[in-house]
Order: C-alpha cells, then sequence, then structure tokens
C-alpha cells in the first residue's frame, strides 16, 4: 500500500469517525430538553456546535501533523480533536461532564485539552491564535522542528486577536500555520456582511506570509496546500494562512432555527457532502469498497465504545467542583 493510498483511507476514516461522533451526539443532546427546548437540561447541557461538513479541512491538514505539533481550535472542535488524535473515551466523557472526561467534566465541548497530542479549544472566537504562536515559538526555542496550528472561522478573522497574532508570527517567523475554515457564516450572519474582503488570504499580504485559498470542499486539496504551509513552517521559514471554502451543513448551533438560511440551501450543500463524495472518488481510483467498509466499520466501533464509556462513566464528585478554582 502506498503512503498516498493508506493517508488518504486515514483522512477518509477520521471523516467517518467524526460524523459519526456528531451522528451519536444528536439524539443524546435532545434527550430531555424536549418538549420545549431547555437548553440546560440533559445529558449534554449547554450549546453544542457541530462541525458536520467541514471534516476535510480538519483531516486535510492533520494528515501532516505529529503528536507534538499543537492545534489551537475552535468552539466547533470535534473533527479537528479527532484527526488530531484525541483520546476519544475522555472527550466523549468531557462532552458529557463525567469524571474521566479530559478535563474531569469541568470543560464541556467547547473546552477540550488533551496535552498528550498537544491539543486545546477555547469557546472565545480567535482567543487560540495568540497560544499558537506562544507554542510555535517554544518549539522554535527548544530546537524542535514541531510547529503549530490555529484553527478559526472566517468570522473570528474580524478579530483583532486574528491581525495581532499574524504580524507577531511574521515578525518572529513562528513556525505556525493559520487555518481558516469559511463556513459562510458567523452564528446569522454572512461573511460578505462583516468581512471587508471577499477572500481573507489577501489579508496575509498585510503580514508578508503566504495566502492560499482552498475551495471545493475537499480532502485532498486541503491536504495540498497545507503540506505546502507546514512544510514552510517546519523548515523554519515562518507562517502561512490558508482559507479553506466549506460547508456547515447543520445550525450553528443545535436548536438554531436558521432563519437566516435560504430555504434550500441546506439542501443543496448536503447534495455535495463532501464524506460519500470522497468515498465515490476513492472507489473510481481504485479503493476496494471492502477496505473501505472496514476502515468505515472500525471508526464506527471506536465511536460505539467512547460513547459507552462515557455514559457509564461517573460523574465528578459534587465537592470537587471548586479545586482548581482561585479562590
Ligand atoms: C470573542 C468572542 N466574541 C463573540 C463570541 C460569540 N460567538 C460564538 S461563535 C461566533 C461566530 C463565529 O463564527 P466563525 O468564526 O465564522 O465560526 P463558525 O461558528 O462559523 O464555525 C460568535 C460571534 C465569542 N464566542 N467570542
Ligand atoms: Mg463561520
Amino acid at each position: 500500500m502506498s503512503s498516498n493510498h493508506s493517508k488518504r483511507l486515514w483522512m477518509y476514516a477520521q471523516m467517518v469517525k467524526s460524523r459519526y461522533f456528531e451522528d451519536l451526539i444528536k439524539p443524546a443532546y435532545f434527550e430531555g430538553k424536549t418538549p420545549v427546548f431547555n437548553m440546560a437540561k440533559g445529558p449534554l447541557p449547554g450549546e453544542m456546535h457541530l462541525s458536520d461538513g467541514q471534516e476535510p479541512c480538519a483531516v486535510g491538514v492533520c494528515a501532516h501533523l505529529r503528536p507534538d505539533d499543537t492545534i489551537t481550535a475552535t468552539h466547533r472542535p470535534h473533527h479537528i480533536a479527532i484527526a488530531k488524535g484525541v483520546d476519544l473515551n475522555a472527550m466523549a466523557a468531557e462532552i458529557f461532564g463525567k469524571k474521566d472526561g479530559l478535563a474531569g467534566g469541568r470543560g464541556g465541548h467547547m473546552h477540550l485539552f488533551d496535552p498528550a497530542v498537544n491539543f486545546s479549544c477555547s469557546g472565545i472566537i480567535a482567543q487560540g491564535m495568540g497560544p499558537a504562536v506562544g507554542a510555535a515559538m517554544a518549539a522554535k526555542m527548544r530546537g524542535s522542528d514541531a510547529i503549530a496550528v490555529a484553527f478559526l472561522g472566517e468570522g473570528a478573522a474580524n478579530q483583532g486577536a486574528f491581525h495581532e497574532s499574524l504580524n507577531l508570527a511574521s515578525v518572529w517567523k513562528a513556525p505556525v500555520v493559520f487555518i481558516i475554515e469559511d463556513n459562510s457564516y458567523g452564528i446569522s450572519v454572512p461573511k460578505s456582511a462583516c468581512t471587508a474582503v471577499a477572500n481573507n488570504t489577501v489579508r496575509a499580504a498585510g503580514y508578508a506570509m503566504p495566502g492560499h485559498h482552498v475551495s471545493g470542499n475537499d480532502p485532498d486539496a486541503v491536504y495540498a496546500i497545507a503540506g505546502i504551509a507546514i512544510e514552510r513552517a517546519r523548515s523554519g521559514s515562518g507562517p502561512s494562512l490558508i482559507e479553506i471554502e466549506t460547508s456547515r451543513l447543520e445550525g450553528h448551533f443545535m436548536g438554531d432555527p436558521e432563519g437566516y438560511r435560504p430555504k434550500d440551501e441546506v439542501k443543496r450543500l448536503k447534495e455535495r457532502d463532501p464524506i460519500p463524495a470522497y468515498r465515490a472518488r476513492l472507489v473510481a481510483e481504485g479503493f476496494e469498497e471492502a477496505e473501505l467498509d472496514r476502515a468505515e466499520s472500525e471508526a464506527r466501533g471506536k465511536v460505539d465504545q467512547a460513547f459507552a464509556f462515557a455514559r457509564s462513566n461517573d460523574y465528578p464528585e459534587p465537592k470537587e467542583a471548586f479545586d482548581h478554582v482561585f479562590a
């Protein structure tokens, strides 16, 4: 099997794993929250942001990364965490608020931290960009060729932290790659209503770094461009910015009535779902149906196992609520 073959099989399997993870989140999230939607109730209280449709962004980038490379991700983190290799049992338990979760159940789905693979995320948009520059500089100062990748949405690219991070990363030639997942919306606001440029990659020129644009929501295209930017960072030549056109197949959060979307938009996007499209391409290019089926069922099996672990895991002791808190 060529390394290209095994990478593409891996990318397919991670996309399936992420999608299935969210397929199991969906019914779990609504447990106890209906008939009158109440976000505070049920085994998964609080907001829930799904990444259905955005999987190509995560797998195309993470296929190049090592455990010692750092990722800072967003409030929509599942696909990225899974592709980075975050412990699936502990991730599911964290989302269920259980004691063996990544942060002992304290963080929930927007605050997944796994030091074993240098993954973190935050509900504060663009917040991860500065820490990614810091992680990149830490690797550089240690003499390692590890790099950092900051994921953000196109809405976050209008935050001050975006511009500050790009500037300093360029001044310091930090080994960091900034990945914008452009799903066209920041909550209900279309990109065109809040962003002065059609394409954020032109902003890279203002910070003297390469800017790449990837269209088609295509894992192979993301993989190719991410490879260029990651190689540039790893070889000490400095940061890059990549904007990937992708699609959000669900609401901004679960329970979002999506009144801001044209009625048939989601239907049209689902017809171009990147996962079946990638499978069809792989088959057309000679992958065996059986090996893809095997990869799918293995991925699903791991997710089933993680959800069983999370559901059966205990809640933390109430007396631990004030641990790790400044009094
Ligand atoms: C600093 C900050 N301002 C506002 C919010 C509220 N908020 C949460 S998600 C979001 C939109 C983010 O849009 P985008 O960056 O495009 O990411 P997407 O949700 O599309 O993945 C906003 C404004 C926040 N979390 N942090
Ligand atoms: Mg967005």
